[in-house]
């Protein structure tokens, strides 16, 4: 097993990692940079490097500085977490130069999944479904306008060079193909360099699930259930859950495989996940993969009871896969929320700064994978993710009480959450029904907010606080015993703990003992 594991990133996934390799007695070391000086990962790291100042060019995408702390450290090991390096193949290559270990796939095997075109030309190659369209991109407009006859419209143009949405032009006609082709080439020129395009047909409301495989170096490859993220806002992931709602053994069992065959046909390595879209009549669509480890895998943990990070590890050090696929059993229902400092009354804007106060949820079935603590300061350059709050629950029902049960133990004061936006969502009928799709927050967020409520939510604050404080500060005022009258008659400020604890009895917060 490794000697010491570089952890080539910040925040809770850092941290996240710094805790499998405690567990694993593997000795671990983290780099920051000047930004992060403080950070919860610096702080809980035995060994802790200076990379560089706080722009990530010169800190965590600096991979001759990463190398170099990994050498200099005596590391024999490096993760790269998700997010910057993550799907670079570069690291893979620099770390196998230096002789380090890179958890997670070859670069090979990186190139060949982690490109769109390429992927998508291997998943038809491996009979995985992909959506009906072309496969590479179309050179000129008559050829689309043949291609979108042949499938039919509405089709989406998408961008060869795109993702996450960028570029990608819905055409529900013929008349409308050729300024959607001019607009789409224009807009992909401009945002990427590359203005070519390719064409699918459109899936209407389709839902986003994803398949999570572990491959190890002897040939072994499993899938382990699937995540549902079709609650997201401007294709950026919101909350994720495990397993899918509309999921039947039957089509889990397709996907699952289907994964499995594409991973095995690109060489694939460790951990990864293979996105799909499923439409209403439960097709699925190989869209693309993603070779890294996500931010949402703990739901797929706390379902299959297995620790991914660990996993990993183990793989990366050549040990043979000890799970077999009849060994995944999924249990349970977890859902994930990722908590930002953004401010949801200001367009989600992030909201960084210091944390005056920070109290996580706890108790039965609630998991926090934190990257905050109380008096951090939220730095304003990198994404301003706080952590992950998931909920585990014998079924989906459990889960989402258990969910709205710790966002209401959540408090956060000197930043602004999107906390809010997650009771929200939790309290929306379609939501509990399961009836959601890729666009149906972008589309819940343009109606105006049911009730005044969640406004107050999106302050971080919950209404038992609030009200505590109210009566705690008229209580102070009220009371007509000489304890709180200083002998002068002057009114001195009343006692911080006492309205602490009244706020406290008030929000059913036990004594403290
Ligand atoms: C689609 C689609 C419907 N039909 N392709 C958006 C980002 C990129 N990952 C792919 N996306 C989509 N591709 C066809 N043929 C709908 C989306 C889509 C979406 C997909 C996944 C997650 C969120 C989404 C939000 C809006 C649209």
């Amino acid at each position: 097993m490794f000697k010491k594991i570089l952890i080539a990133n910040r925040g809770e996934i850092a941290v996240r990692i710094l805790r499998a390799c405690r567990e694993m007695g593997i000795p671990a070391v983290v780099v920051y940079s000047d930004a992060d000086r403080a950070s919860l990962h610096v702080r809980l790291a035995d060994e802790a490097y200076r990379i560089g100042p706080a722009p990530s060019r010169e800190s965590y995408l600096a991979i001759d500085k990463i190398i170099s702390v990994a050498r200099s450290a005596g590391c024999d090991a490096l993760h790269p977490g998700y997010g910057f390096l993550s799907e670079n193949p570069r690291l893979p290559r620099a770390c196998a130069d230096a002789g380090i270990t890179f958890i997670g796939p070859t670069a090979a095997a990186m190139e060949r999944l982690g490109s769109k075109t390429a992927a998508r030309q291997l998943a038809r190659e491996a009979g995985v479904p992909t959506v009906p369209g072309t496969l590479n991109p179309i050179e000129q407009l008559d050829a689309a306008l043949e291609k979108a006859r042949e499938i039919a419209f509405p089709v989406v143009l998408k961008a060869v060079a795109g993702g996450g949405g960028k570029g990608m032009r819905l055409v529900e006609r013929e008349q409308e193909l050729a300024s959607a082709w001019r607009d789409a080439a224009s807009e992909a020129t401009n945002a990427f360099g590359d203005g070519r395009l390719y064409l699918e047909k459109f899936l209407f409301h389709p839902r986003h699930i994803e398949i999570q495989i572990l491959g190890d170096n002897h040939g072994h490859v499993i899938y382990l259930g699937e995540r549902e993220c079709s609650v997201q806002r401007r294709y950026q992931k919101v909350i994720e859950e495990a397993p899918s709602p509309i999921m039947t053994p039957e089509l889990r069992r397709a996907m699952g495989e289907a994964a499995v065959g594409l991973a095995r046909a690109g060489g694939y390595t460790n951990a990864g996940t293979m996105e799909f879209l499923v439409d209403a009549q439960r097709n699925f669509y190989f869209l693309e993969m993603n070779t890294r480890l996500q931010v949402e895998h703990p739901v797929t943990e706390l379902v299959a009871s297995v620790d991914l990070v660990k996993l990993q590890i183990e793989i990366a050090a050549g040990r043979p896969l000890a799970l077999k696929q009849d060994d995944i059993q999924l249990r349970g229902h977890a859902i994930e929320c990722r908590i930002y400092a953004e401010d949801p009354d200001n367009n989600f804007f992030p909201s960084p700064g210091k944390i005056l106060d920070l109290r996580a949820p706890a108790g039965p079935g609630i998991r926090m994978d934190n990257g905050a603590y109380s008096g951090w300061i939220v730095p304003t350059d990198y994404d301003p993710m706080l952590g992950k709050l998931i909920a585990w629950g014998k079924d989906r029902a459990e889960a989402i009480a258990r969910l709205r049960r710790a966002l209401g133990e959540y408090y956060a004061r000197g930043i602004k959450t999107n906390i809010g936006l997650f009771r929200r969502i939790l309290s929306e009928p379609e939501f509990v029904r399961a009836e959601i799709y890729t666009k149906w927050l972008d589309e819940l967020l343009s109606r105006p907010a049911a009730h005044v409520e969640s406004k107050r939510h999106a302050a971080g604050a919950t209404f038992s606080e609030d009200a505590a404080a109210l009566v705690a500060a008229f209580w102070h005022v009220n009371q007509d015993g000489a304890s709180n009258k200083p002998a002068n008659g002057s009114r001195e400020t009343p006692s911080r703990w006492k309205i602490q604890g009244r706020q406290d009895q008030l929000a059913g917060i036990p004594e403290r003992e």
